[in-house]
């Protein structure tokens, strides 16, 4: 019987509605055990079995709702979040947030990008010239920190089309794959922010119910993405190179050394790899004699 709760008592965490961070924010309190339904018929959902509330949103409006403690939690991507950070403190209204945690999705970096045919030997270049962007004051900020003055045209979205309909000579947007911008004959040519999501908490003193769910919360956050990179490794080795094979494996401690019935010379070796273990470390091992050599994923993990 999940315990019982007042409103006070539970966390509101803010998460996108619909975009590129929803699935991998739902996918994390699934697999830390929150279960939600989804968010296609209500804009807030109490979970059954932790005291947690999601507000479905616009990932815009998260870091306002959070600094402003209408939510205690959001999960938004740091762009989002600086970005409105220094719109707030422009304009005095800066509100008490802290990052509780970096999450391991929604990577990307914000970028500036020029017309392929565009000659560019520096940051120089860009003197005079007009930038397209959904985020001015960031890259505002770039510009001043570097002595650039240049005019920041500000689009809420088709950024990559701007130079070609003669609105701005040059972009800064978010780029993951690179592939919008090159569909677009736009190159990259310096990263002025790199992006993940984030967990964000407002800084306020939560209540002690608060502060132990967090606690919780937290605890399996960490689990979850520790478990994500970590393998379990299982391998038959010769008894001769285990000391070789063991360098091998990556980030791995204390591995179990099982004997093999009726085999003398080699035994089974089960390890769990705490970064991930890459083809070229199974062809390493197998150079050293491993065989039967398998990986597995982990699902949940507690130190
Ligand atoms: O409706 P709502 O306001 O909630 O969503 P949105 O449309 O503003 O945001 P959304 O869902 O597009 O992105 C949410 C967040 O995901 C961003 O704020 C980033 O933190 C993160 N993210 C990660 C990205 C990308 N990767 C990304 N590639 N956000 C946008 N893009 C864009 C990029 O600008 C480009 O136009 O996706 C396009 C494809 O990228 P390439 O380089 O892979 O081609
Ligand atoms: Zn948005």
């Amino acid at each position: 019987m999940p315990p019982i709760t007042t409103p006070k008592d539970r966390l509101r965490l803010a998460v996108q509605k619909s975009g590129r961070l929803s699935t991998d924010s739902l996918d994390l309190l699934k697999h830390c055990g929150i279960r939600v339904k989804s968010p296609k018929e209500r804009l807030l959902l109490h979970a059954d079995n932790f005291p947690i509330d999601v507000l479905f949103v616009r990932d815009d409006d998260i870091p306002q709702l959070v600094m402003d403690g209408v939510c205690d939690l959001g999960i938004v991507g740091t762009n989002v979040l600086e970005e409105a950070a220094l719109e707030r403190r422009t304009t005095g209204a800066a509100g008490g947030y802290a990052v509780e945690r970096p999450l391991d999705f929604g990577g990307c970096r914000l970028a500036l990008a020029l017309p392929e045919e565009r000659p560019y030997s520096g940051l120089r270049d860009l003197q005079g010239l007009r930038i397209a962007t959904s985020y001015p004051r960031l890259t505002g900020r770039f510009l001043a920190e570097q002595n650039i003055q240049a005019q920041v045209v500000y689009l809420s979205g088709s950024v990559e089309i701007a130079p070609r309909l003669g609105i701005a000579d040059v972009i800064c947007d978010l780029v993951a794959s690179g592939s919008t911008l090159e569909a677009n004959k736009l190159r990259a040519v310096e990263t002025i922010f790199k992006s993940t999501a984030v967990l964000l908490r407002n800084s306020r003193e939560f209540t002690a119910e608060k502060r132990h769910a967090l606690e919780i919360l937290l605890r399996r956050i960490d689990g979850v993405q520790r478990a994500a990179e970590a393998k379990y490794i299982m391998l038959h080795a010769p008894k001769a190179n285990l000391a070789a094979i063991k360098q091998l494996l990556p980030g791995s401690e204390n591995p179990t050394i099982l004997p093999l019935a009726g085999d003398e010379t080699r035994v089974a070796l089960h390890a769990v790899c705490q970064e991930a273990v890459f083809w070229e470390t199974m062809e390493s091992l197998k150079q050293a004699g491993a065989t039967s050599i398998l990986v597995l994923p982990i699902e949940k993990m507690m130190l």
